[in-house]
């Protein structure tokens, strides 16, 4: 009855199931309460900045007919949480097919070789892994250094791990230490016996890992999720002002969308699944390019200039017509017209270009800037700070074209002599983007 290769195609996938999933846990973990790299939102966020353009659209275009379509909530929130399981999914894939392929290929004569082999595929697959998440650098708080080593660390265990447990289970491993009578029934039975309580005991162990760490990171989030949230309702605009609609004559029906829309209600659509969480101590606008000066502006420093404050309707492009992808607030900043004098432009500077600390950007002509006075950086959303979702610390406005061209999380401003495609123009998005004028009957009323 002993075989050589004496464990299934499905005791092999379950146990590289148990074994990535335990590692999914302890990296959840590793993040959310000590602030290590989630590896499966920076790859996952890297592939979306990697991939063609059209693929990013279709892919978008699915998934919002997808959520309308089986009314499945909120549009933005609906989407991000898909794209976190994508991303997570990604790596449990992964670690599949490299378990499988560990297996198929495992020594049966010696464990040592067993082990080695699992080191080497954890190598394999942790050391892109590390190297990707630490180039989008998005979930890590910690240093760049201890990020690799603990991934590389945490994906060398998982590789010995399954090693260990591939030729553990072989019968002919297994069997190795006793001295076998071929066909012997005793033999054989205390041998599954050994083995199942192996597989009993690996499986208790990974199932422990992954809810232990699933649940204490799950109980990190939730505490940061409160105090992200605890965006002090008082100081809100909208909860001490009257609209400019306050006393028209036609009321809205009961169902209408609100014309303001509350700040937790306003859609987020950027190309994170995490967003960039920028300190505003270490923050600052960098002037570069064709100044005269190189400047390091602080939030406070264009907090003194005049405010500008404009009640701004924002749509996604891939908002279809009766969407949620689109919202209103009371946007606060100061004008790029009344900045410009004093970045000191060389002559020949003629666009800006407006780089985000995710890699976005859109370049502005200086033209535009000088025609219309709306253009602005904006640091505050129905007056408090913008939100880490939004932009924080700032964000640019520029009228009549759609979030496809208005950069988030905004670092530098590089001062250009020609003009250059933006983030999404180059994967090929509509070039002009001008939002087209749309109106909703949200119910209908009757008297
Ligand atoms: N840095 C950065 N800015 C960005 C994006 C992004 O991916 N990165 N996405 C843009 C898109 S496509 C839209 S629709 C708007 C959405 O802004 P909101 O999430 O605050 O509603 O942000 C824009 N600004
Ligand atoms: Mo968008």
């Amino acid at each position: 009855m002993s075989t050589t290769r004496g464990i299934g195609l499905g005791t092999g996938l379950l146990v590289a199931a148990m074994v990535t999933a335990a590692l999914i846990a302890i990296l959840y973990f590793g993040w959310t309460v000590i602030g290590l790299p989630f590896a499966p939102f920076d790859v996952f966020d890297w592939t979306a900045r990697v991939l063609p353009g059209r693929v990013i659209a279709f892919g978008i275009h699915t998934m919002v007919a997808v959520i309308r379509g089986l009314h499945l909530g909120s549009t933005a929130t609906t989407a991000k949480a898909a794209e976190q399981a994508m991303g997570i999914i990604g790596l449990f894939v992964t670690g599949l097919v490299a378990g499988t392929i560990l297996y198929g290929i495992m020594p049966v004569s010696r464990g040592s070789y067993a082990v080695s082999l699992g080191l080497a595929f954890g190598l394999a697959v942790g050391v892109p892994i590390a190297l990707i998440s630490n180039h989008v650098g998005r979930t890590a708080t910690t240093p760049p250094a201890a990020n690799v080593l603990w991934l590389v660390a945490i994906f060398l265990i998982w590789g010995s791990v399954l090693g260990r447990t591939y030729w553990r289970l072989n019968p002919a491993a297994a069997t190795a230490p006793i001295p076998a009578r071929e066909g012997s029934d005793a033999t054989v039975s205390v041998e599954r016996i050994d083995r199942r309580r192996f597989l009993v005991h690996l499986g208790g162990s990974t199932a422990a890992i992954t809810v232990i760490g699933a649940v204490v990171g799950e109980l990190a989030e939730g505490k940061h999720r409160k105090m992200m949230l605890a965006a002090r309702p008082g100081e809100l605009w909208s909860s001490t002002h009257p609209l400019p609609n306050a006393d028209a004559v036609v009321k809205p029906v009961p169902g209408t969308r609100p014309e303001f829309t509350p700040l937790e209600r306003h859609y987020r659509i950027d190309i994170n699944t995490i967003p960039p969480a920028l300190n505003e101590q270490q923050w600052r606008l960098n002037i570069t390019g064709l100044v005269e000066q190189p400047l390091a502006l602080t939030l406070d420093e264009l907090r003194r200039y005049e405010p500008l404050h404009q009640f701004i309707t924002l749509a996604c492009i891939s908002n279809p017509v009766g969407g949620d992808l689109i919202g209103t607030t009371r946007w606060t900043g100061v004008s790029l017209q009344r900045l410009l004098p004093d970045l000191r432009l060389r002559p020949n500077g003629a666009h800006l270009k407006i780089h985000a600390s995710d890699g976005f950007f859109e370049v502005v002509p200086i033209e535009t800037i000088k025609a219309d006075e709306r253009v602005m950086l904006a640091y505050a959303w129905d007056g408090v700070p913008l939100l880490t979702e939004h932009g924080f610390p700032l964000r640019i406005y520029i009228p009549n074209v759609y979030g496809m061209k208005q950069p988030k999380w905004i670092t530098t401003i590089e001062v250009m002599d020609h003009r250059e495609p933006g983030y999404w123009v180059v994967r090929g998005w509509n070039k002009e983007a001008v939002m087209k004028a749309t109106s909703v009957i949200d119910v209908v009323g009757w008297i």
